[in-house]
């Protein structure tokens, strides 16, 4: 059983889906950048024109009225919004779209959860310097503020950054994403360190402006694989373990719900091996200043993201200095596990009820939404995805043994995604969604998968079950 109140919801992005990467006075992201450039994703694919959710919203909400949901998850494009990024232009078109996205949604009875940041800086900032600067946190705070202001009458659940630990890592580690910059061990702290002082400036502005009056929620979205020793009576692995954790849901859950500041064990781990390999400067990993609004606290609930587990051992970090020879553990994929369409995704529903138990233990039993879970499809075309259907009940069965056995207070699950879209540097090759889209019709067609129907099936028996009530 599920709480009445549950949230069972759908995720998207903005990049991801809505294309009109120039329509009525949108300006370019970081994204429209990164994909422009060739070699960075699969086929140069890009999302110019993606799910066209620009233009076809409607058809969007066809999708979330067919699967019943209670909650949809959408990202605002900042550059949609404000084109340079600051609150001096603002784009009225873009304005207009999400008023409506928001009023049709509602007309519906559905509630919008909507993140502000979903990867896709505009290139405006980026030229400044991007998110490496501090200054960045204060032009965050601005378009939140706007966005709280124009919206917040009728959103009442914001996402601040999403996955800031991806953006970071793979932005400016490995350069996979954009800005597709690789400057290992050095930018990803600086970078995570600036979104958190930006996430934790715009939690504070709601609170003292808005939320009296709103009486919103705010929190960021963290991304963490479920992480077990491989051997758990091995210390090492178990050391191992715990460091993995802290370098991937500790980074950013640590500061918000612990101590305000970074995992000791995060902070001790990059000064030694900075001290091992002759790194003179400041820390590499940011110190909060005490003159800024304070990172605990700031999150009225635990966003989490799962898609994933790995079995850990230590070792693996020597070499050039990077994230890996700081955390210096190895992942492993376990042999028994099912590998989705992508290589990285092994699916283990299992995996997230130990994870949502481990928030609860370790963060004092937050609230939790889980803002994305997924299975990927890749290769050729399967409308009856038998193997989506297992894992989406075999996954909500073990959300439901969370709030039932292990009393983990989960107030709602985000399907990733409602639409096959747009899969950051694997283009279209990638498939997560309910809906398929058909990117080679001109109308791009979205057509029920039988995961869809599933889903479907699954909200309606809960909500049914407690309409009787
Ligand atoms: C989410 O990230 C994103 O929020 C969402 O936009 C995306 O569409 C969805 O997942 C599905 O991927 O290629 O070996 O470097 C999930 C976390 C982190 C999982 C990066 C994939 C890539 C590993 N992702 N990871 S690798």
């Amino acid at each position: 059983m599920f709480p009445r109140d549950f949230a069972w919801g759908a995720a998207t992005a903005a990049y991801q889906i809505e294309g009109g990467w120039q329509a009525d006075g949108k300006a370019a992201s970081i994204w429209d950048t990164f994909s422009h450039d060739k070699g960075r994703v699969f086929q140069d694919h890009n999302g110019d024109v993606a799910c066209n959710s620009y233009m076809l919203r409607e058809q969007d909400l066809e999708c979330i009225q067919q699967l019943g949901l209670t909650h949809y998850r959408l990202s605002f494009s900042w550059a949609r919004l404000l084109p340079h990024g600051t609150t001096q232009h603002v784009n009225h078109k873009g304005v207009e779209y999400y008023n409506n996205v928001i009023d049709e949604l509602l007309a519906n009875n559905v509630s919008p959860m909507v993140t502000l940041y979903h990867f896709d800086l505009p290139q405006a900032l980026q030229d400044q310097g991007g998110w490496k600067c501090a200054g960045i946190a204060p032009i965050f705070d601005n378009y939140a503020k706007f966005c709280f202001q124009t919206f917040g009458d009728r959103v009442k659940l914001w996402l601040t950054v999403n996955e800031p630990s991806v953006c970071a890592k793979l932005g400016y580690e490995s350069g996979k994403h954009a800005p597709g910059l690789e400057e290992p061990g050095t930018a990803a702290y600086l970078v995570g360190h600036n979104m958190l002082r930006a996430h934790a400036m715009a939690w504070h502005s709601y609170n003292t402006l808005f939320r009296s009056e709103q009486k919103g929620k705010v929190s960021l979205a963290i991304n963490s694989d479920w992480l077990e020793p491989v051997d758990p009576h091995c210390e090492d692995d178990v050391a191992a373990t715990e460091r993995d954790l802290a370098f991937t849901l500790g980074w950013f859950a640590w500061p918000m719900f612990v101590s305000g500041d970074y995992p000791e064990i995060m902070r001790s781990a990059i000064d030694s091996q900075s001290e091992k390999m002759g790194y003179v400067g400041s820390p590499r990993l940011p110190t909060f200043s005490k003159d800024e609004p304070g990172i605990l606290g700031s999150a009225d609930f635990f966003a989490v993201n799962y898609y994933t587990s790995r079995k850990v051992k230590a070792g693996g970090g020597a070499g050039q200095m990077s994230m890996k020879s700081d955390c210096d553990v190895e992942e492993i994929i376990d042999p028994s596990w099912l590998i989705s369409g992508v290589s990285w995704q092994a699916v283990v529903p299992g995996g997230l009820r130990k994870l949502l138990k481990y928030i609860k233990d370790t963060f004092n039993s937050p609230a939790i939404y889980i803002t994305e879970n997924g299975f990927s499809q890749m290769g050729p075309l399967q409308m009856e995805d038998v193997q989506r259907c297992v894992f989406y009940k075999d996954t909500i069965l073990e959300v439901a043994k969370a709030i039932q056995e292990d009393e983990v207070d989960v107030r709602g699950y985000f399907a990733w995604s409602l639409l096959d879209n747009f899969e950051w540097a694997e283009g279209y090759s990638v498939r997560f969604g309910l809906f398929h889209v058909d990117f080679c019709d001109p109308e791009l067609r979205r057509t029920i998968y039988k995961s869809g129907q599933e889903y479907a099936e699954i909200i309606k028996k809960h909500r049914g079950a407690l309409d009787k009530k």
